[in-house]
């Protein structure tokens, strides 16, 4: 019998649904996180699986840029740090996917979507890294704004993406802290070596506030977003708690800010700053960047190579889990 045949109108439903999402809403408001076993609007879950997965494919992808550099550091400690910080975006993929993953989708979905090009990844990292004094700019610049970035989402309504957020803002303070020290190093070297730290800083400053995405006018999800409390801060929010932050940090290191605009507001409490190129954002969003053709050869190359590497190792784990198996019989 169907649903009509037994009575029951398609308004039922309907009013069982606003229901259900006015409920979910109010749980959200009430600062109660929403867990996997959770029922949620389908909205919700949908704009989650998008940023997550755009997330967690920045950092995979973002082991490019200064894994080139694995082999070129200048010194065997420069080289231990960095190999420890790369493997730690790793580890940060590896949270994301399996936060996505409570959500119904499979990591190798979200990767294939990757690697066809249909999902993004961060803009930050279609850029160059052209000398050493860049590794020191993304440690201290890009992982600065993320810190900024997901300090905030550790507040996120979602458990799984909240909890994740919560490990990874420890291990990027780290990342932090070792990009600003190989800057502090090369400001205190040379004269040489202090024009490089100059122009690293003048090549990733404005890409950095680009990270924080479109203004708050432009951007296409932020209200939804923030009325479901997956984003807490708005884009512009957060993009002006990077210059305030980072201004004084450069100023300490004796580097100038490539903005001719910029200058402390005492009116606002904040620096004003100059207009960012929207243009150049979306060109390099819609893979158009200088390294985005690059970047996504190398990572579909990487998957291709590594496949035989992941076929051992499920095989590995389904024999192990055989034996395991077995040996609970005999017990
Ligand atoms: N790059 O409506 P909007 C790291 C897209 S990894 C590319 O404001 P939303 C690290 C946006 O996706 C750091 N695309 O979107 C790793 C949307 O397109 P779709 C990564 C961008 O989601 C290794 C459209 O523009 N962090 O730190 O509300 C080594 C409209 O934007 C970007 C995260 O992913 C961009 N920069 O806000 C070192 C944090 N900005 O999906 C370091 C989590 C915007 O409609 N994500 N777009 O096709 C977020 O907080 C938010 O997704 C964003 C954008 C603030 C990025």
């Amino acid at each position: 019998m169907s649903y009509e045949d037994a009575g029951v109108t398609h308004s039922v439903f309907a009013d069982d649904l606003a229901g259900r999402e006015a409920a979910f809403q109010a749980k959200i408001d009430a600062g109660i996180a929403i867990e996997p076993q959770d029922w949620m609007a389908e909205g919700y879950r949908k704009m989650l699986i998008r940023q997550i997965s755009q997330h967690a494919h920045s950092e995979i992808i973002g082991q490019l840029p200064e894994g080139g550099w694995i082999t070129r550091a200048p010194s065997l400690e420069r080289k231990a740090i960095l190999l420890a910080k790369v493997q730690d975006e790793a580890g940060h993929g590896l949270y994301l996917y399996g936060a996505a993953e409570t959500l119904g989708v499979s990591r190798e979905q979200l990767i294939a979507e990757l690697h066809d090009g249909k999902s993004k990844y961060s803009s930050i990292f279609n850029y160059p890294v052209l000398t050493w004094a860049d590794v020191g700019a993304i440690g201290w610049l890009v992982d600065g704004a993320a810190i900024i970035n997901q300090t905030s989402l550790c507040r996120c309504s979602y458990g799984p993406y909240a909890r994740a957020m919560v490990r990874i803002c420890k291990e990027e303070s780290f990342h932090q802290r070792q990009g600003y020290d190989v800057m502090w190093r090369l400001c205190q070297g040379t004269e040489k070596q202090k024009a490089m730290a100059q122009e690293a800083l003048d090549r990733w400053w404005w890409p950095c506030l680009m990270m924080f995405g479109p203004a708050d006018a432009d951007s296409v999800h932020s209200m939804q977003s923030m009325a479901w409390k997956i984003k807490i801060h708005s884009n512009d929010a957060l993009r002006q708690r990077m210059v305030d932050q980072t201004v004084p940090q450069a100023e300490y290191l004796g580097l100038r800010v490539p903005d001719p605009d910029l200058r402390w507001n005492p009116a606002r409490d904040h620096y004003d700053f100059g207009a960012i190129d929207w243009h150049e954002f979306h060109r390099v969003i819609a893979g158009e960047g200088p390294c985005n053709h690059e970047r996504l050869a190398t990572r579909v190359r990487a998957a291709e190579e590594g496949a035989w590497f992941r076929e051992a190792l499920a095989a590995y784990a389904e024999k192990q889990s055989g034996a395991e198996c077995r040996n609970e019989v005999k017990r």
